[in-house]
């Protein structure tokens, strides 16, 4: 476990995603590290995946495997979405019916859907009160200690490369004022039966990021979120491998979106570790709510990504309060254009992933040795976010010392690369070479402006520098 004291910076810096800034300019260095600005007229993404990848987020859905057989619910999913999370078959009456028998299959089919259209997984849960089998629910002690660690460690080394985030523990605290932790047969175990759970999954799976989630752990001064807050500030200074906290986030039940949501995502993530909103549904689906949480998770760079508790209203489980984004017969609902909106309008706020460079005291002293590609009156370059399997590109494009009305970027692909979804440009190649042409509103660039588009795609991301031509 030589890894562990070192997880903290290591982790933070999401070892397990590449993220590669790669330049095809003269100037190209000063672009190095630089997170790529928008004008919101140049971000009009159409989904919600394609739009929260804008800011280097994700928009996901629970989804259930039995509803892939429904084209209508297939349909939604593919083209908005790029996160899932199993809704229920992950958990440990799904994975381990028996003791020491394992079961993937609905897991897989989810999986399987999922990474083959680029969208990332997210593993829920590894170690849980409730929705143990029969065998489990009537263990105790060391034995069902044990049985627990051995369950994560055979699950998350099942999906190991394939799951991007583990809901390692989930549910640990209790509700109202005691700050305590939920009674349970694992809590009885002993106190320190989380952070087993969290270095048993990262002896099993290294590369995936490790997530303690709950709900009602929303509004900061409730003392369930203060408790667990406490607990990530403990794991944080003692080396337990965390890496993030999932605030599931159901507003529904009684439970209100509070006014200070944004202050609980930034005071976690203030204590190093990602935030994520794993679960959101909103009795009755108020655009207002639904903008408010979109615009609370963009405020803060450590907030990755946005999950819905199902496509639509009708696949919630609590669908008696319509707290979903798509109406039964699959239509969007005003919470929808509020959500894509807020998403295109809040632009990147993820901040350079590499520390911004301070410019060198002498400048080199040898010119770079080829020309940038293209015809030089603009240049182009990337940076890519990617994931085993899949990525996201998003392209700088700058123009040079005069203005032009419309670019072309080329890029070449590894083989086996394949472009999924593109915004704010368009998209045609054959493989192993991709070729981007401005839209109607982001061709006309000053001298020295910039515009971003971007692409998804699926296998390796693409290490070439992109060539700009202009006209
Ligand atoms: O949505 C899930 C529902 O289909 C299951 O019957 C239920 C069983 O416990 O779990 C639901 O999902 C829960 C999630 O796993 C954890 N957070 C609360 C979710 C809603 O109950």
């Amino acid at each position: 476990m030589s890894h562990v004291p070192a997880r903290a910076p290591a982790r933070s810096t999401s070892r397990a995603r590449l993220r590669a800034v790669l330049v095809g300019a003269v100037a190209g260095a000063a672009a190095l590290g630089v997170t790529v600005t928008m004008t919101p007229s140049a971000s009009a993404a159409t989904t919600l995946g394609a739009s929260a990848a804008q800011s280097g987020r994700y928009f996901g859905t629970a989804v259930a495997a039995q509803r892939l057989n429904d084209s209508a619910y297939t349909t939604i999913l593919n083209r908005e979405f790029n996160q899932v999370t199993p809704e229920n078959e992950m958990k440990i009456d799904a994975t381990e019916p028996q003791q020491g028998v394992f079961r993937y299959g609905d897991a897989e089919r989810i999986v399987q859907h999922a990474r083959s259209r680029g969208m990332k997984v997210r593993g829920h849960t590894l170690a849980w009160h409730s929705q143990q089998p029969e065998w489990m629910r009537n263990m105790s002690g060391t034995a069902l200690r044990n049985a627990m660690l051995n369950h994560v460690t055979q699950v998350a080394r099942h999906f190991r490369g394939q799951v991007e985030w583990w809901d390692v523990v989930n549910e640990a605290f209790a509700d109202g004022p005691s700050g305590a932790r939920r009674d349970s047969n694992l809590q009885r175990t002993g106190n320190d039966w989380i952070e087993a759970a969290f270095r048993a999954a990262d002896a099993a799976d290294p590369d995936a990021q490790l997530c303690y989630n709950d709900y009602n752990i929303d509004n900061w001064n409730d003392a369930k979120t203060q408790a667990v807050y406490r607990m990530v500030q403990d794991f944080r200074s003692r080396g337990v491998p965390i890496d993030c906290v999932g605030l599931q986030s159901h507003f529904t039940g009684g439970s209100n979106y509070p006014s200070n949501y944004r202050t609980t995502l930034s005071s976690f993530a203030a204590l190093g570790v990602d935030v994520h909103i794993t679960e959101l549904d909103i009795r009755n689906a108020p655009a207002d709510a639904y903008r408010n949480v979109v615009n609370d998770c963009l405020a803060v760079p450590r907030c990755k990504g946005i999950t819905v508790w199902g496509i639509r209203d009708s696949d919630s489980w609590r669908s008696g309060e319509s707290p979903l984004l798509f109406d039964g017969s699959g239509n969007k609902k005003a919470a929808y254009q509020a959500v894509l909106a807020a998403l295109n309008n809040g632009g990147p706020t993820t901040p350079p992933t590499t520390p911004p460079t301070t410019p060198p005291s002498t400048p080199p002293s040898t010119p770079p040795s080829s020309p940038p590609p293209g015809n030089a009156r603009c240049t182009a370059s990337v940076s890519v976010d990617s994931w085993t399997g899949g990525f996201v590109a998003t392209v700088r494009v700058t123009a040079g010392s005069t203005a032009i009305t419309g670019w072309n970027v080329g890029l070449a692909l590894p083989a086996g690369t394949g472009v999924t979804n593109t915004w704010n440009a368009q998209h045609s190649g054959t493989s192993g070479a991709a070729t981007f042409r401005n839209v109607s509103y982001n061709g006309n660039l000053g001298a020295g402006a910039s515009t971003s588009f971007g692409f998804q795609g699926t296998g390796a991301p693409p290490s070439a520098t992109p060539s700009c031509t202009a006209n």
